[in-house]
């Protein structure tokens, strides 16, 4: 990874990965950190972290949604409109206000899983993209990257499945895997790849060098002119 400019306004960070691969967890202990470090946070998720997401997130992953045939590009528009609110209502008005945002899972979910895994074009998802977030991007997005068996296993042994783990096919998953190692391989500036597989406080190892090359360690929160270095992903 190399170092973003720091930006006039809060950190915006995302965690992304497919199934099983800890996002909540690791985002939650990424929010204490930031704070220890005496940065607010705000930390949200999609789709969700809005009254308007949160519904939409069961309409597409609630138990009505397993009895339904959605339509790939229905799935992309309502993530889509999750997403926006979510923009509009939370993460735009934070960084602004110059707290950091940790969102798990953003933009690059829909191009991994409605375009990698579903097959939809990747220019429309990007314009989708662009219109839902008015080209808001995260400044760092760390890739929990884990096999496609080793996620769905860790999944089956809790309750909290959706139709992405009963109606779709390890092939599609393993699409969505390549597609979210094919995104980090083209901005290796903005993701962070961490292996995933490892036990939950080797993972957060990984993630706390990661962010903390970016932001500062949690002794040193990052300033508006901190210089830009090199680092290595
Ligand atoms: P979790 O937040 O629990 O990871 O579930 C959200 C599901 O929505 C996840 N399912 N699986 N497997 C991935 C899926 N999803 C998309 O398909 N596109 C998106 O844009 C987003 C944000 C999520």
């Amino acid at each position: 990874m190399t170092q973003p400019a720091s930006p006039a306004r809060g950190w915006f960070i995302t965690i992304e990965g497919p199934e099983g691969a800890g996002k909540t967890t690791q985002a939650a202990r990424l929010e204490a950190w930031l704070r220890r470090a005496g940065s607010p946070v705000v930390r949200t998720r999609e789709p969700g972290g809005t009254r308007l997401g949160e519904q939409i997130r069961d309409l597409l992953l609630g138990g009505a949604a397993a009895s339904t045939r959605i339509d790939p590009l229905a799935d992309a528009l309502l993530f889509n409109a999750a997403r926006r609110q979510l923009v509009a209502e939370v993460i735009r008005p934070a960084l602004d206000a110059g707290t950091t945002v940790v969102c798990a899972r953003f933009a690059d979910s829909t191009l991994a899983y409605q375009g990698y895994g579903s097959g939809l074009d990747l220019g429309t998802l990007r314009s989708l993209e662009t219109v839902a977030t008015d080209g808001l991007r995260p400044d760092v997005t760390i890739l929990l990257d884990l096999p496609v068996e080793v996620g769905l296993a860790r999944k089956t042994e809790t309750i909290d499945q959706t139709r992405f783990e009963t109606d779709f096919d390890i092939d599609f998953h393993r699409r969505v895997r390549d597609g979210f190692i094919a995104l980090a391989a083209a901005e290796p500036g903005r993701f962070a790849v961490v292996d995933a597989a490892r036990p939950e406080e080797a993972v957060w190892s990984a993630i706390e060098v990661a962010v903390g090359r970016v932001v500062g360690p949690p002794d040193a929160p990052s300033e508006p002119d901190r210089p830009v270095v090199r680092i290595q992903g």
